[in-house]
């Protein structure tokens, strides 16, 4: 409970309607958040009106005028005293997740390591903004291209990794030279309130204009506002296809820039060449972690015949050993889902795989009780079904695991890419001809390819997201940065004649 009150304090929550920064203490709507571990209120934000929105990016606009100045390693270098002030505060902003939004707390301090984890990439990043060098077809001419920051980012971001895709999107846009404005999920105002003042402390030690970070509380339309404003040449949003989709087009009918992180129908490939003891943590991990809600949960199962039943019994068994309860201590596999509406999604997909005629290996159920009072818990399932059934082909935000059969490796490939999402695959085996068929052109369609590893928990060192539905984005680690600047060509002649390209001949 200590920690709690500590990971409040921080949030600036000290007497249920949280007060400080101007950015975020807004006149609109005031917004309740309770927490799904034990139904308490936790504390009240009010939200941004659209009033408050054009401060926070006027804001953002005249920090920008002076952030795009300050050098790229000097920005890396406020980035790295960013990542130290979390790696003070992960205990309390890991629990804080944790109880605002159900993940079990080794999740919570696992999501706030990502984040110190893409501030020490960040920092190496501000040295390698690289653009490449070109030989000029003409004499005395040189080429190159150089990367500018775009200016202002909108980042919109999920419950489900209510810090952690924020500071994926914050961190690199900000070594970019970028400004930020940041819409969190209305779900988990608090984390988010959290972030602002823990990095706020460095921005006031570095004289760092407040423009520089925005945050702006509120429902789906500050969202809309954020995807029609052309001050906002980019907007980065993770969640479902539904509102990807949304955004892609209001930004896309503006002709901005969108990096669109949407849903994922993962599946793991199990061959009968694959190490099982290796194969069912993963599974149950990628499954169950997060309660299911993560967009890079394992949600279906293709196993090769021969070895269905073995890998069936084997999940009956590791799921009769979970323990579903309060996140916050330590013992425990899976807290609860967000919220009661959750539930009601889960119900929902329960009843539509009966409807199809699908059976469960490990029987549903939503969770009473006592220690499951907020009504927000559920029994991780297992079903059996198959994959062109529209609730399979659909992304359920719960830890609902599907089991399909195969027969041979490319039919196993085909089901894998038979859903409209592409995020994250794997396959366990330990025969080389199918791990590189699988990860080959004719492989998985997805943006994540694994081999013996599951499909949740990437590092933030590759670049992150998917294909198809999915939204074709790409976050976090890699060249992803790329998304955050704009690429100018430069072409300078220090010679004394001005031929022309392609030989064309201009003489007065
Ligand atoms: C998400 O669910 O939106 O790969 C992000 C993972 C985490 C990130 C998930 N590193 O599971």
């Amino acid at each position: 409970m200590q920690a709690i009150l500590e990971a409040l304090r921080i949030s600036g929550i000290n007497h249920g309607i949280s007060t400080g920064l101007a950015s975020w203490e807004g006149q609109g709507e005031e917004l309740s958040s309770f927490s799904p571990v034990d139904g308490q209120l936790i504390g009240k934000v009010r939200a941004a009106s659209r009033e408050d929105y054009d401060t926070v990016v006027g804001q953002a606009q005249e920090a920008f005028k002076t952030w795009r100045l300050v050098p790229a390693p000097k920005r890396g270098d406020i980035v790295r005293q960013m990542g130290d002030q979390l790696r003070k505060y992960k205990t309390e902003l890991g629990t804080l997740v944790s109880y605002e939004m159900g993940k079990s707390l080794q999740e919570g301090l696992g999501e706030v390591q990502e984040m110190i984890d893409i501030c020490d990439f960040a920092v190496g990043l501000s040295r390698q903004l690289y653009g490449l060098t070109m030989h000029s077809e003409r004499p005395s001419h040189r080429m190159y291209e150089q990367w500018h920051p775009l200016g202002i980012v909108g980042i919109i971001s999920a419950f489900n990794f209510p810090v952690a895709v924020w500071s994926w999107n914050s961190m690199i846009a900000w070594v970019c030279g970028d400004v930020c404005v940041w819409k969190p999920s209305e779900k988990t105002p608090l984390t988010a309130i959290a972030c602002q003042h823990i990095i706020q402390e460095v921005l006031k030690a570095n004289d760092v204009p407040e423009g520089v970070s925005g945050l702006v509380v509120g429902a789906r339309e500050v969202g809309e506002w954020l995807s029609n404003d052309e001050r906002v040449p980019l907007v980065s949003a993770t969640g479902s296809t539904r509102m990807g989709k949304a955004v892609g087009q209001a930004v896309g009918a503006r002709l901005g820039r969108s990096l669109l992180e949407l849903g994922g129908n993962n599946a793991i490939i199990i061959s009968q060449h694959a190490d099982l003891p290796l194969a069912i943590p993963a599974i149950v991990f990628g499954a169950v972690g997060t309660a299911g809600q993560r967009c890079t949960s394992t949600r279906r199962l293709i196993i090769h015949e021969s070895i269905y039943e073995d890998v069936k019994q084997r999940l009956i068994k590791a799921y009769g050993q979970l323990r579903i309860g309060n996140p916050l201590e330590a013992d425990v596999h899976v807290g609860p889902l967000i919220d009661t509406s959750a539930v009601k999604s889960y119900q929902t997909a329960v009843n539509e795989v009966r409807i199809a005629g699908g059976t469960f290996a490990v029987e549903p159920a939503v969770l009473t009780g006592e220690a499951f009072a907020s009504g927000c818990y559920v029994q991780p399932c297992v079903a059996e079904v198959e994959n062109h059934w529209p609730i399979v082909q659909y992304e359920t935000f719960a830890p609902i695991l599907y089991l399909l059969k195969y027969h041979t490796i490319e039919e196993a490939i085909s089901l894998q890419n038979a859903v409209p999402q592409g995020l994250s695959s794997a396959i366990f085996t330990l025969n080389l001809r199918e791990s590189e068929l699988f990860l080959s052109q004719a492989g998985s369609d997805c943006g994540i390819a694994n081999v013996n590893i599951g499909t949740s928990g990437a590092e933030i060192g590759g670049a992150f997201g998917g294909e198809k539905e999915t939204g074709g984005g790409r976050e976090s680690g890699s060249d992803a940065w790329r998304a955050y600047m704009r690429r100018q060509t430069n072409t300078i002649n220090y010679g004394t004649t001005l031929p022309l390209a392609q030989g064309i001949k201009f003489e007065l």
